[in-house]
C-alpha cells in the first residue's frame, strides 16, 4: 500500500492511494474530490471515473464532478426548512431552489488533509469547518471525509460531522462512473442493479413531491440487473422529463441482501458493488444534453457519458418526513459509510 502526493495546482494537492493489486484512487483537497480511479485491465490502466486534469477545468466545466457535496445534497424547495420550530432560509442557486448546498459550497473549498498508510489500508482524511451561516445554514459544522483503499480492492468513503447548533446535513459524493473508461461513450450498455422497491418521482424542477412510487412494471425496476438503455429509450414520462435518471432510489435494506447496488461495464470486465449505511441512492445518468460536448480526460464527453450513485437521505426530507430526517442535532455525531468493491 502506498500514497503518493503531488501538486494539483496552486495550493492544491493530489493524493494517489495505491494498493498491491495496482488499483489507484486519486483524490484532491480541492472539494474533497475523487479525481481518478484506475484499475489494470488486460495490462492497461482503465480509468473508471470522469474528471479533469486541472482545478481550473473543474471550475469552468463542472465543479460538482467527483466532489463532496454539502451541506445538503440535492434540492431544498425555495431554500426553506424548519428545525425545532425555527424557520430558516438558505441561499438559492437554481430555479428559486437550493441545489447542493447553494453556490460555492463544499465542492469549491480547499480542505485540510491528513494521510495514513498501513500494510492493509491507505487513507486520506479531508476536514473542513463550515462557518455558521455559510450560505444561510445554521451552526459551525465540522466535517471529515475519509477515502480509504484496501488490499481486497475495496475503497470507501466515510462522512463524519458535528455542529454546535442543530442544523441540517445530508452530504454525498458526486463522482461519475464510466466503467468503459470513455466519457464519449454513453453508459446505456452498462448493467445496473439497485436493491430498491420504491423510487421518488420528481416535478419539472427535479424536486421530489413526497411520493414513494413502486418500481414494479416500470423502467425504474433495477432489482434484477439490466441495461441502463431502457431509461433513455422508453416512454416513461419521468425518464423523458429528465432525459434518463435523476431520481432517488429508496434502498430496501433487507438483512439478507449483500449489496445495495451493482454497476457493470459494457464489456463485463469491470464491476462495482456498492454497500452503504445511507437509506437512498440518487442515480443521475449525466443528462447534460447533446450540446454539452466538454473535453475531459481521455475524450470529449457525450450525453449520458457517466452515472452517479449518490448515497444520501432522499432529497426533500426536510418537507417530507416519510423520506427520513436530515437534522443533525447539536453535538450529535454524524457518521455514514459507503463501500465500493471493485471487480476486474
Ligand atoms: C445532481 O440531481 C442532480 C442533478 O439534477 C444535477 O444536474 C447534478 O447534480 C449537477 O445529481
Amino acid at each position: 500500500m502506498k500514497i503518493t502526493e503531488k501538486s494539483f495546482g496552486k495550493l492544491v494537492k493530489l493524493y494517489t492511494l495505491e494498493n498491491d493489486q495496482g488499483v489507484q484512487l486519486s483524490v484532491t483537497d480541492f472539494g474533497a474530490r475523487i479525481v481518478r480511479l484506475q484499475v489494470p485491465v488486460d495490462g492497461h490502466y482503465r480509468d473508471l471515473v470522469l474528471g479533469f486534469n486541472t482545478v481550473e477545468e473543474y471550475l469552468e466545466k463542472d465543479h460538482f464532478m467527483g466532489a463532496t457535496i454539502g451541506r445538503v445534497a440535492g434540492r431544498i424547495a425555495a431554500g426553506k426548512f424548519n428545525i425545532n420550530g425555527e424557520n430558516y432560509q438558505v441561499d438559492l442557486n437554481e430555479n428559486g431552489n437550493t441545489l447542493h448546498g447553494g453556490s460555492d459550497s463544499f465542492e469549491t473549498k480547499i480542505w485540510e488533509s491528513k494521510k495514513n498508510v498501513t500494510d492493509e489500508l491507505a487513507t486520506v482524511t479531508f476536514t473542513y469547518t463550515s462557518p455558521a451561516n455559510e450560505n444561510g445554514f445554521p451552526g459551525n459544522l465540522n466535517v471529515a471525509v475519509t477515502y480509504s483503499l484496501d488490499n481486497a480492492n475495496g475503497w470507501s468513503v466515510d462522512y463524519k460531522a458535528y455542529s454546535d447548533v442543530s442544523t441540517v446535513f445530508n452530504p454525498t459524493n458526486h463522482v461519475y462512473f464510466n466503467l468503459d473508461g470513455d466519457p464519449a461513450k454513453s453508459v446505456a450498455n452498462h448493467d445496473l442493479q439497485v436493491e430498491a422497491d420504491y423510487y421518488a418521482p420528481l416535478d419539472k424542477n427535479k424536486l421530489t413531491i413526497g411520493k414513494k412510487q413502486s418500481v414494479e412494471y416500470s423502467t425504474f425496476d433495477f432489482r434484477h440487473s439490466k441495461k441502463i438503455a431502457e431509461v433513455f429509450e422508453g416512454d416513461n414520462t419521468q425518464n423523458r422529463m429528465v432525459d434518463g435518471l435523476d431520481h432517488p432510489f429508496l434502498l430496501n435494506k433487507n438483512n439478507s441482501q449483500k449489496i445495495d447496488a451493482r454497476l457493470v461495464s459494457s464489456d463485463g470486465r469491470v464491476a462495482i458493488d456498492l454497500t452503504t449505511s445511507s437509506p437512498a441512492i440518487v442515480v443521475f445518468t449525466a443528462n447534460f444534453g447533446a450540446d454539452f460536448n466538454v473535453p475531459m480526460r481521455h475524450s470529449t464527453f457525450n450525453n449520458h457519458g457517466g452515472i452517479t450513485l449518490e448515497t444520501q437521505v432522499t432529497p426533500g426530507a426536510e418537507r417530507y418526513p416519510k423520506f427520513g430526517s436530515i437534522i443533525l442535532n447539536k453535538d450529535e455525531r454524524y457518521h455514514e459509510h459507503t463501500l465500493f468493491s471493485l471487480e476486474f
